[in-house]
């Protein structure tokens, strides 16, 4: 029991020098990002298939913190286990730490871009955790040891695992502090001709406390990736290659990409992931470059039905080549609601496709794509068993009254948004317990390819009442109440919530 105490001690001092080392070298050496992070992505990547609800659950929608925690958590636990066997047998320790510095080496070489000396933070992070292992294990401090022996040891690990931990958090701050934040202020984003800018109708919005604003601005915006740390991508690194099954490779920096002909667009963008009555939706003014342009310029060859869009960490969309190029606004954004592109929402570039959910389309910090063809290529989530397809289901939801609110008998107003992209609301009904549909007002939208608001005034009667809420869209198709998860496609039903009235 002691020894098994002493050697996990020695196991996760052992990591948090090779760990602390690492983060340093890699700052030293230049690194965007540090092997904890690059292994922490791959923790993330490799969830087996076998848990993949669990994964969905945990990794997806999780905040980073949590996802920064379990990483560690995991890596500790990992750390404990490798230094209590190898107080049974050393080369088990070390083993263990190769097993450590494979995939961390692996992982850092596997990004994108990644230089050749990739692999020099995990090494040196390796060798020092390896040689503490080494350093404290030939100190005796199980069964036989004297107290002096095992006060000595509990010391020496002590202070090495807070000096690694100090050392890697000081590394982490630095880095952040290095951040793309002074590039983007800095950036001059380029005025557009009005013509190419879609007007908002001054009465999109109803102004009401607790509905959705037509616009969401960027703060409030909706986050969702698989990214631990965000990528830190300045605008004078950043390159797009278009390349593939393409008559002609394209390369292009940020500088270029911002001459370039652009339009101004409302788009909502939505989560495969939203459950019925979620809030993983939003509306932005974006900016940015034709994704059907670039296509043109590159010309895909025959059968490249599938475009790959790439990030910086490795996330990968899978988007129809014909629904690009079908004349939609699908654009390289460079802009949202009039600043550059915030950097968690993909900095300096991302796409944005009207129609699909953000898994096949949405790909943020931008830096491929790849023409080839479905059959050829499953993307990131596409791989953990999410439908290949995504288009977004035609879906409203009631923001105001909130669920279980209680309200005065007399004039209520009932209102919120509903969607289908690319297709356009065209009705929205809502229904009093099960009393008939009743038509609700509709407010103006820029395009087809945004939410829209509804309103609908109640006569509010004492009671506990149920208000449900069903859309249509422009091609007449309402709906379905049939029930369904987001997995594997988008969740669907109507959206219900209950009010008491006195
Ligand atoms: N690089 C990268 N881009 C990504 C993702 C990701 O995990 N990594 N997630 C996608 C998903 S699932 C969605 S819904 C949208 C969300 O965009 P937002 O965070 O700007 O709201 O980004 C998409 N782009
Ligand atoms: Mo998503």
């Amino acid at each position: 029991m002691q020894t098994r105490r002493f050697g996990a001690l020695a196991g996760l001092a052992a990591a948090a020098v090779a760990l602390g080392v690492a983060e340093a070298v890699a700052i030293l050496t230049g690194a965007t990002t540090s092997p904890l992070v690059s292994v922490g992505g791959v923790v993330i990547d490799s969830v087996p298939a076998g848990v993949k609800d669990f994964a969905v659950s945990v990794f997806y929608t999780y905040d980073k913190l949590a996802l920064t925690i379990g990483t560690i958590v995991v890596l500790a636990v990992f750390a404990a286990v490798i230094g209590i066997l190898a107080t049974r047998r050393r080369i088990i320790g070390y083993l263990g730490i190769a097993v450590f510095g494979v995939v961390g080496i692996a992982a850092a070489l596997s990004r994108h871009n990644a230089p050749w000396y990739a692999f020099v933070p995990t090494l040196a992070g390796v060798l020092a955790g390896a040689a503490v292992l080494r350093w404290l294990l030939s100190h005796e401090a199980g069964y036989n040891a004297t107290p002096e022996e095992r006060r000595w040891f509990l010391r020496a690990a002590g202070y090495t695992l807070a000096a690694a931990a100090v050392a890697g958090f000081a590394s982490r701050w630095w880095s952040t502090r290095r951040g793309v934040e002074a590039d983007r202020a800095a950036i001059d984003l380029p005025s557009l001709p009005p013509d190419t800018v879609a007007p908002l109708p001054p009465s999109a919005d109803a102004g009401l406390p607790d509905l959705a604003p037509f616009v969401t601005p960027n703060k409030d915006f909706y986050l969702i990736d698989t990214a631990l740390v965000v990528p830190q991508l300045a605008s004078e690194d950043w390159t797009l290659r278009i390349h593939g099954r393409v008559e002609k490779e394209i390369t292009i920096s940020y500088r270029e990409l911002l001459k370039r002909p652009m339009i101004e667009r409302y788009i909502t963008l939505a989560c495969v992931s939203n459950e019925v009555g979620g809030g993983l939706i939003g509306n932005a003014k974006w900016q940015g470059v034709r994704v059907a342009d670039l296509l043109d310029e590159a010309r895909p060859k025959q059968g490249a039905d599938q475009v790959v869009s790439r990030s910086i960490d490795g996330f990968t969309a899978g988007t129809p080549t014909a629904v690009l190029r079908d004349g939609r606004d699908a654009m390289l954004a460079i802009a949202m609601n009039g600043e550059p592109l915030p950097i968690a929402h993909g900095f300096p570039v991302r796409m944005v496709v009207p129609g699909l959910y953000g898994y096949v389309s949405a790909t943020k910090w931008l830096v491929e794509l790849e023409l080839t063809s479905f059959a050829d290529f499953d993307a990131y989530w596409i791989k953990r068993g999410w439908s290949a397809q995504g288009p977004i289901k035609t879906e409203s939801r009631i923001d105001t009254p909130r669920d279980g609110a209680n309200l005065h008998a007399g004039e209520v107003m009932i209102a919120g948004v509903a969607w289908a992209q690319h297709r356009g609301i065209s009705k929205v009904e809502v229904r009093v317990d099960d009393g008939p549909w009743q038509a609700a007002t509709l407010l103006p939208v820029p395009s087809i390819d945004t939410w829209r608001q509804w309103t609908l005034k109640w006569r509010a009667t004492p009671g506990r009442h149920r208000l449900t809420v069903r859309a249509t869209d422009n091609g007449g198709q309402t709906q379905t109440d049939a029930v369904a998860p987001p997995d594997p496609d988008g969740a669907t039903g109507w959206h219900s919530i209950d009010v008491a009235v006195s």
